[in-house]
């Protein structure tokens, strides 16, 4: 007989610490038991269907239940269940995947790096461009710059190249080498400024780092095509281009982090060059296996590789399931899963256009301001009073209380602050994302009914 939902949440509160968590907190309530998932749905014990619109973790692309994958695994499992790649070795999955994940990233590309996740993906990252560097003769070429409220991962170089202020300041991070920029977060920074004016000059705070640092000590720049974790923060279309014109006058490598943004989440397999730049790395993991299982990587440019592999002698560096075989044919039995069912282009001709339109409209709710999508993220923010640009008290906490209504109402949302955002799977259909913006809709009426009752708002401001 399977366990109670308290048997579960004891067993989770006496032994299982979780990520990002507040311990005394989480057990004063008890851990929401997931138990299954079939489609764009997710089941908890107590039998409540939820509609899952973050994919798990940003990652369960072609959605839950998808038998191709659990066969995949089960036949390499049967075949060989691991072998290392170290030695001199390697295994057939992997060599395939490399191929096809450089077929997916263009002609500058050539090969993979492997990890298990998007954190050491970008600690390979951190010691690819600095090996780079010094192969070349530039040792001193260490620097990398990143940005604020970034996401890049939780190992120590993951948190550095981050720019989350309460992940620094746990364990004195940044490490020595990683400094960050302001993020080009319009809304946010300067709401009445024109967008494409504001991108430009976003990036330029790029330059003004590169010349504060000194040009002949900067390695690289890496920032998310669309900053996710940070709340889903589209930059102007401007802004890319730009960065990308500065990195090449000054000769840094780019890395586009396409942890979240890759393999078809904002209507691309790889996002970065439809924005307009042309990375020498780009970091990926979550959607490569739709999240059935962990794998990640890097996928190298010629510019590095070609330096790496003639110069730079043995690359120390590696992991115990770097080119994992089990891990690689569940990627390659989900990208075809990708190809076949068209999730690329349905979402940038589709169902990205359809979320777009229902985001566009969210804007008559009094709660809602500078509403926005890309692809399959989406997010707004929760305002006071959005006709002053007036935000909530912080410590109100207004995007935890949304988040919870949501969870009552049968829908996964995340809160950032007081950003709410989305990142539905991909095999979303219009119907689907009608059915989420249903509960969306919902969820805000019960959070400004909520908010009125608590006496947050007032005759001024309508809204809270
Ligand atoms: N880069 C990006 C852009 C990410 O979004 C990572 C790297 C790290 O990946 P791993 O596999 O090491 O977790 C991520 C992960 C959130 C949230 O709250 C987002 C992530 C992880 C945990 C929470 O939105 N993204």
């Amino acid at each position: 007989m399977s366990p109670t939902t308290r048997e579960v949440q004891a067993l989770d509160s006496a032994h299982y610490m979780h990520p990002f968590t507040d311990h005394k907190s989480l057990a004063s309530k008890g851990a929401r038991v997931m138990t299954r998932g079939e489609g764009v749905y997710v089941w908890d014990s107590e039998g409540n269907k939820i509609f899952d619109g973050m994919s798990g973790l940003w990652c369960v692309n072609v959605g839950y239940g998808r038998q191709e994958l659990v066969d995949a695994a089960a036949h390499q499992m049967q075949v060989l269940p691991y072998y290392n790649s170290f030695f001199q070795t390697t295994n057939e999955p992997a060599t395939k995947l490399a191929k096809r994940i450089v077929g997916l990233a263009g002609d500058r590309f050539s090969h993979v790096f492997f990890s298990s996740s998007g954190s050491e993906s970008n600690d390979t990252n951190v010691r690819m461009v600095r090996h780079y560097w010094a192969t070349l003769g530039q040792p001193e070429r260490n620097v990398i710059i990143s940005r604020k409220n970034a996401y890049h991962g939780s190992t120590i170089c993951g948190v550095s190249l981050g720019g989350m202020a309460g992940m620094h300041a746990q364990g004195g991070l940044p490490v020595p080498g990683i400094v960050h920029i302001e993020q080009p977060y319009h809304f946010g920074l300067a709401p009445d400024q024109d967008r494409d004016a504001f991108g430009i000059e976003a990036a330029g705070w790029l330059e003004e780092k590169i010349l504060e640092v000194g040009p002949e000590k900067v390695a690289a720049f890496i920032g998310e095509p669309v900053q996710g974790a940070g709340g889903v923060i589209i930059p102007p279309k401007t802004y890319w281009p730009e960065i990308q014109r500065i990195c090449d006058k000054y000769g840094i490598l780019l890395i586009c982090d396409e942890v979240i943004c890759g393999f078809g989440r904002l209507g691309a397999w790889f996002s970065a060059e439809m924005m307009g730049a042309k990375p020498d790395l780009i970091t990926f993991a979550k959607g490569v296996t739709s999240g059935y299982i962990p794998l990640g990587g890097v996928v190298v440019g010629k510019r590095v590789a070609d330096v790496l592999i003639e110069q730079g002698g043995e690359f120390n560096h590696g992991y115990t399931y770097s080119g994992h075989p089990v891990a690689c044919a569940v990627a390659l039995a989900n990208l075809d899963m990708i190809e076949r069912e068209g999730l690329v282009d349905r979402v940038r001709e589709e169902t990205g256009p359809h979320l777009a339109q229902h985001f566009a409209a969210l804007s008559d709710h009094p709660l809602v301001a500078g509403a926005e999508t890309f692809g399959m993220v989406g997010g707004f923010v929760l305002m006071k009073d959005k006709t002053c640009h007036l935000a909530f008290d912080p410590s109100l906490d207004i995007g935890m209380i949304c988040r919870d209504h949501c969870f009552a109402n049968g829908l996964v949302m995340r809160a950032v602050g007081d950003r709410m955002i989305v990142a539905p799977p991909l095999v979303c259909t219009k119907t689907d994302i009608d059915e989420m913006m249903k509960r969306v809709r919902i969820c805000l009426d019960a959070t400004l009914k909520d908010i009125q009752s608590r006496g947050w708002m007032d005759a001024a401001h309508p809204a809270g």
